[in-house]
């Protein structure tokens, strides 16, 4: 029997309840929700679970649009760039709802939010783990997230602009709750406020000081948990990966506030520095999750354009094997110059089918206990 199929009946025996012997292996989570739904536990679960067994591969955007395609109206089958070369999809699906802030009917990359609602259900009902990030306007010029006019103390004590974002939160929340399977909402990663240690987004490093970050994040949170009662999100804390300045914990907002530690680190076309980042920075992150019983990923990762055919084998999955991350989320494929993951054709593809077909990668069909293939 291959460790894998071993772990996966681990995964399901758990599942089912139906033993106690593996269960000890999950410790009961303090989430930051003390009443998640149902749906919510059993996803966190899941990703502990999936994290002893290898790492869920994800990709932003993956049924929206791919190369050469975009998706237009609520499809019958999803289509996804991973799927045509892969023959299976990812297991994990990102969405970023920049723009719901405004009312607007498209996301910041002219995703409609109609459509993007669709395919969270549409992922979710064929078995697939749903995280939203949010580049969000800033608040203070209307312009974008990456408009660095300080903005977060303004939101905090600024009666004008704290009004404003009350309504964007509360605009956040309307669109959540209407995510829904079967009359019931799908449990949601939530991943706000992300590589706060980089300068390029107006919540981030210098523009924010470290107390006022964690005071809207805590902020954000009591909105949408005690106000709107979402009780289906699990909150990702995740900055960029770190240069020498850089504390993992300087802008993180406690135990209470945080359910999952994230980091992201992308190949600038540097990969000997990149693989350094992600073994350096994957290990303090275990660490600092491990001491409190949280779990960890790896949020954002890619290599513009995969311009190395043997990227996914070479570089980034000795790099991550064993690295106990519960996924890793692949950037999107915008069009042939700003893509992360390799579409029919590519120099990468035939690398991609035996990095699907790698121990550790985990797929649509791997994380379903009735499909598993490997
Ligand atoms: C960035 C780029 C942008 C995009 C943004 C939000 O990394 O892909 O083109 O607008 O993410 O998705």
């Amino acid at each position: 029997m291959k460790i894998r199929t071993l772990y996966f009946l681990i995964f399901a025996a758990a599942c089912c309840s139906c033993t106690s012997l593996y269960r000890d292996n999950y410790t009961k989570p303090n989430l930051v929700d003390d009443r998640p739904t149902r749906s919510t536990k059993k996803l966190h679960r899941q990703l502990h679970f999936m994290s002893d067994a290898g790492f869920a591969i994800g990709h932003q955007d993956a049924t929206s649009y791919g190369i050469g395609w975009k998706q237009t109206e609520k499809p019958k089958l999803m289509r996804s760039d991973v799927y045509d070369i892969a023959e299976d999809y990812p297991a994990v699906y990102g969405f970023d709802i920049g723009g719901i802030e405004n009312g607007s009917p498209l996301n910041l990359d002219s995703v409609p939010f109609d459509m993007m609602r669709d395919l969270m259900i549409q992922a979710h009902k064929h078995g697939g783990i749903i995280t939203i990030s949010w580049h969000a306007d800033n608040p203070v010029t209307g312009d974008d997230s990456w408009d660095q006019t300080p903005a977060v103390a303004d939101i905090l004590n600024k009666g004008e602009v704290s009004e404003k974002f009350d309504l964007w939160l509360d605009r956040v929340a309307a669109f959540l709750k209407t995510i829904k399977y079967q009359g019931k909402r799908i449990p949601i990663i939530f991943r706000p406020y992300h590589e706060m240690n980089g300068s390029w987004f107006w919540w981030g490093d210098p523009h924010v000081s470290t107390e006022d970050y964690v005071k809207l994040w805590k902020y954000t949170v009591t909105r949408l948990r005690d106000k709107h009662r979402l009780h289906n999100l699990l909150y990702t804390y995740s900055p960029n990966k770190l240069n020498p300045e850089d504390y993992y914990m300087k802008f993180y907002p406690g135990d209470d506030y945080v359910d999952i530690l994230g980091i992201d680190i992308y190949d600038f076309n540097d990969s000997t520095g990149y693989v350094t980042s992600i073994v350096n920075d994957l290990a303090l992150v275990k660490q600092l999750a491990a001491n409190r019983n949280k779990l960890y990923a790896f949020t954002e990762t890619g290599f513009e354009k995969i311009p190395d055919a043997l990227w996914f084998t070479n570089r980034l999955y000795p790099a991550i094997k064993d690295s106990g991350i519960a996924w890793v989320l692949f950037w999107r494929n915008y069009r042939k110059s700003h893509h992360y993951m390799p579409y029919k054709g590519h120099v990468a593809e035939q690398d991609f089918i035996r990095f699907r077909d790698l121990p550790q990668t985990l797929f649509l069909k791997d994380i379903d206990p009735k499909k598993q293939r490997k």
